[in-house]
C-alpha cells in the first residue's frame, strides 16, 4: 500500500476552512482532559472492571442494583469533569453558517452538550438519560450534574414513574443495537461530508469504527487526532498525535 500523502496541520486547517461540510467522530480520548477515564487507555474504565460483568443487559438483569452502583460512580466522578478546550472549540466551530459540522460522539458523558453543542448524535447514548426497561418513559437527569446530585452508590436502582418497572441508564450496551435512526444519520453524514476528524477512539468498538471508513470511501479527507496509533491511522491522510485538548482548537482557531 503506498504511504499516504500526510497533511501537515496547516494544511488540514486549510481544509476545514474550504469545508461545506466537517463530520467529527468523538471517543472517549476527547473528554481524557476533562479527567474522565478512557475505556483502553491505562488506568481505563474496562481495566478496573471486565465490560461483560458491568455495561450488558444480562449483567442488569442479573444484578440492576450492582450494575446501577457502577453507574452512579461514574456520575458521581463526572460532576468534577467539565468540557475541555477540545468541546469547546467544536461547539464553537459548529455556529458556523458557512459550513455544516456534525459531531457524533461514542461517548456518553454528556460533555459536548454542557459544552454547548446543540445535538450531538449520542450513538451510545447519555448517562445522565434514563429509561424504562418495559415502557417508552424515559427520564433526563442532567440537571443532577449542575446541581451535583447523585444517589448514593448502594441506594435502590430507581424505578419508572408510568409503569413503576425499573428504569435503566439510557446507554448502549455491549451485544445491544445501537439506535438504527442514529446510525443512519451518522453513516449519512459520514457519506457527504468533506472533511471528517477522528478524535481520541481506539477505533475498537463495532459499528462506531465503521463510520471513518465510510466518509473515506465517499472521498472525504480523514485526519485522526490521537495520542497512538490506531487501527485506523494507515487509511488517513493525516494523524496529528497530540492531545485533542490543544490540537482541535488549533484546527479551528
Ligand atoms: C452491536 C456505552 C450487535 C456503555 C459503549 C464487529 C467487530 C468486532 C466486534 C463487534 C463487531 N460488531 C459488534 C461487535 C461487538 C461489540 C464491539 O465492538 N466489541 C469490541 C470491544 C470488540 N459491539 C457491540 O456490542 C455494539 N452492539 O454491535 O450489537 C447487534 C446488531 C443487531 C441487533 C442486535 C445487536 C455496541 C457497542 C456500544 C457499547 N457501549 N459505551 C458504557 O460506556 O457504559 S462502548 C464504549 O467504548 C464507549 O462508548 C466508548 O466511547 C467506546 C469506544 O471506546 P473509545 O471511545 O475509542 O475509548 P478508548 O479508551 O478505547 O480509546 C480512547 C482513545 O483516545 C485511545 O486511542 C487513546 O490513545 C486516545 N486518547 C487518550 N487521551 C487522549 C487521546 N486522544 C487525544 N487526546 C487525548 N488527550
Amino acid at each position: 500500500m503506498p504511504a499516504k500523502s500526510r497533511l501537515s496541520i496547516d494544511e488540514v486547517r486549510h481544509r476545514l476552512a474550504d469545508a461545506a461540510s466537517v463530520v467529527v467522530l468523538t471517543g472517549a480520548g476527547i473528554s481524557a482532559e476533562s479527567g474522565v477515564p478512557t475505556y483502553r487507555g491505562t488506568g481505563g474504565l474496562w481495566k478496573n472492571f471486565r465490560a461483560q460483568d458491568l455495561a450488558t443487559l444480562e449483567a442488569f438483569d442479573r444484578d440492576p442494583a450492582l450494575v446501577w452502583g457502577w453507574y452512579r460512580n461514574r456520575r458521581r466522578a463526572l460532576l468534577d469533569c467539565k468540557p475541555n478546550p477540545a468541546h469547546r472549540a467544536l461547539a464553537a466551530a459548529a455556529v458556523n453558517p458557512e459550513r455544516e459540522l456534525i459531531v457524533i460522539t461514542q461517548n456518553i458523558d454528556g460533555l459536548h452538550t454542557i459544552a454547548g453543542l446543540a445535538d450531538p448524535l449520542e450513538i451510545h447514548g447519555n448517562i445522565w438519560r434514563e429509561k424504562c426497561v418495559r415502557c417508552r418513559h424515559r427520564v433526563d437527569r442532567t440537571a443532577d450534574y449542575t446541581a451535583r446530585r447523585v444517589p448514593a452508590e448502594d441506594a435502590p436502582p430507581p424505578k419508572c414513574p408510568g409503569c413503576d418497572d425499573l428504569l435503566r441508564p439510557d446507554v448502549v450496551w455491549f451485544g445491544e443495537q445501537l439506535d438504527p435512526l442514529l446510525l443512519d444519520s451518522a453513516f449519512r453524514a459520514a457519506e457527504a461530508c468533506d472533511v471528517m476528524l477522528v478524535v481520541g477512539t481506539s477505533c475498537e468498538v463495532h459499528p462506531a469504527a465503521l463510520i471513518p471508513l465510510v466518509a473515506r470511501k465517499a472521498g472525504a479527507c480523514l485526519v485522526e487526532i490521537n495520542l497512538e496509533p490506531t487501527p485506523l491511522t494507515e487509511r488517513c491522510d493525516a494523524s496529528l498525535f497530540a492531545p485533542a485538548g490543544q490540537t482541535v482548537p488549533e484546527l479551528f482557531g
